[in-house]
C-alpha cells in the first residue's frame, strides 16, 4: 500500500517536472574492475569529478571500483541494458557481443600500442565504435591497456611448444580459447577475480595479462615467470549506455564527451608510469622475465584463429585489411 502510494507520488513528481520542463538531475552509477590507485580507477574518479563540474551538477556519477557490482561480462550486460550507465571495459569481453569490436582480439593484429591508437582514431575506430553503439554501448573514449604476455609458475615461454599441454586462463572470448588451443594448450575461460586462487591451487598453470594487472592482482606471487610474448594489445573503453547518452541535450553530450576525453588523457599518462612501476616491482620481488626473441612461430600458429573470425564475419575483412594497411 505504502509502496503503491510512493510510486504514485513519484510519477506525479515526474509528470510535474515534465510539464514544467524542469531538468531532473541524473545520478549515474559506474563499474570498474580495478583496485584503488590503478590508472583506470584514478581516471574513472577524475571522470566523475569532471562530469559534475562540466554539467554544473546536472549529472553525478557514483563509481564502484574493484568489481563490486559483478564480473566484467555481467557489467557489460548491465550497461547495455541500462541497469548501470557507465563502465570501463576491456574490449576483449565486448567482442562476443559486437563482432567489429572483436577485431582487436585477433592476436598480433596491432604492431604496438601507438599503432592501436592510430587505428582507433581513424576509420577503423569508427567502425568499432559503430558496432558497439548498435549493441547499446557507446564508447566515449579509449584507455590504454598495454600489451598482454604469458605468465606461469614453471618455466619461461619462448616458443609455442612451451605452451603445449599448459592450462591457461583466458578472458571469456572464443578467440582467446582458439589462440591457446592453436599453441597446443588448454584454454580455461575464467573471471578475473578468480585467477589468483586458480593459479595458486594449480587449477590453471598460467594466464596472460599486462604488467599492471599482473602486479596489482598479486598474480606475480604465484606465477613467477613472465614471458614477453605481447600477443594481444587490447584497448579499453570508457563506455556509456546508449539510451542514457542519446537522451542528453547536445550541450550535455559535449560535456560528457569532454570529461571522458580528459579522463582518458590522464589514464594514458598514468598507464605509462604504472607499466614501469609494475615491472620494477615484480622484478624486485623475484619475477623472472624473458623477451621472446622469435615471435613468428606464435604469429604463424594464429592463422586458423584469423580464418575462423573471417569466415564467421566475412563483412569484417575490410576492417582487418584496413588495420594491416595502417602504418
Ligand atoms: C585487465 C583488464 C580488465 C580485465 C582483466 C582480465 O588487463 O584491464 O578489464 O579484462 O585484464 O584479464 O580479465
Amino acid at each position: 500500500m505504502y509502496r503503491n502510494f510512493s510510486k504514485l507520488a513519484l510519477s506525479a513528481v515526474a509528470a510535474l517536472s515534465l510539464l514544467s520542463g524542469a531538468a531532473t538531475a541524473a545520478e549515474w552509477r559506474g563499474w570498474n574492475i580495478h583496485v584503488e590507485g590503478y590508472p583506470n580507477t584514478v581516471a574513472m574518479d577524475k571522470f566523475a569529478e569532471l562530469l559534475g563540474e562540466k554539467t554544473d551538477g546536472e549529472i553525478t556519477l557514483q563509481m564502484f571500483h574493484g568489481g563490486t557490482l559483478g564480473s566484467q561480462p555481467d557489467a557489460i550486460e548491465q550497461v547495455r541494458l541500462g541497469g548501470l550507465e557507465i563502465g570501463n571495459f576491456n574490449l576483449g569481453p565486448i567482442g562476443p557481443i559486437a563482432s567489429a569490436a572483436n577485431v582487436v582480439s585477433l592476436p598480433f593484429i596491432f604492431k604496438d600500442v601507438p599503432h592501436m591508437f592510430r587505428v582507433l582514431e581513424g576509420e577503423g575506430g569508427k567502425m568499432i565504435a559503430d558496432g558497439m553503439t548498435a549493441k547499446g554501448l557507446v564508447p566515449l573514449a579509449w584507455y590504454d591497456a598495454g600489451a598482454r604476455s604469458f605468465y606461469n609458475a614453471g618455466k619461461p615461454i619462448n616458443a609455442p611448444t612451451d605452451v603445449s599441454g599448459m592450462k591457461v586462463r583466458v578472458m571469456n572470448n572464443d578467440l582467446y580459447s582458439g589462440m591457446i588451443s592453436q599453441l597446443g594448450g588448454n584454454p580455461s575461460p575464467m573471471a578475473f577475480a578468480e585467477v589468483y586462487q586458480a593459479l595458486k591451487t594449480g587449477v590453471v598453470d598460467g594466464a596472460e595479462n599486462n604488467w599492471p594487472s599482473y602486479e596489482s592482482t598479486g598474480h606475480f606471487e604465484v606465477a613467477g615467470y613472465y614471458s614477453l610474448s605481447q600477443h594481444l594489445i587490447i584497448p579499453e573503453c570508457l563506455c556509456i549506455n546508449a539510451d542514457a547518452y542519446n537522451g542528453l541535450s547536445d550541450e550535455l553530450k559535449a560535456a560528457v564527451t569532454e570529461a571522458a576525453i580528459e579522463s582518458a588523457e590522464l589514464q594514458r599518462e598514468l598507464w605509462a608510469e604504472r607499466e614501469e612501476a609494475s615491472r620494477k616491482k615484480v622484478e624486485t620481488a623475484g619475477v623472472v622475465t624473458n623477451e621472446v626473441a622469435d615471435k613468428a612461430p606464435f604469429q604463424e600458429a594464429m592463422m586458423p584463429v584469423y580464418e575462423a573470425y573471417l569466415s564467421e564475419n566475412p563483412d569484417l575483412r575490410p576492417l582487418v585489411e584496413l588495420i594491416r594497411a595502417t602504418d
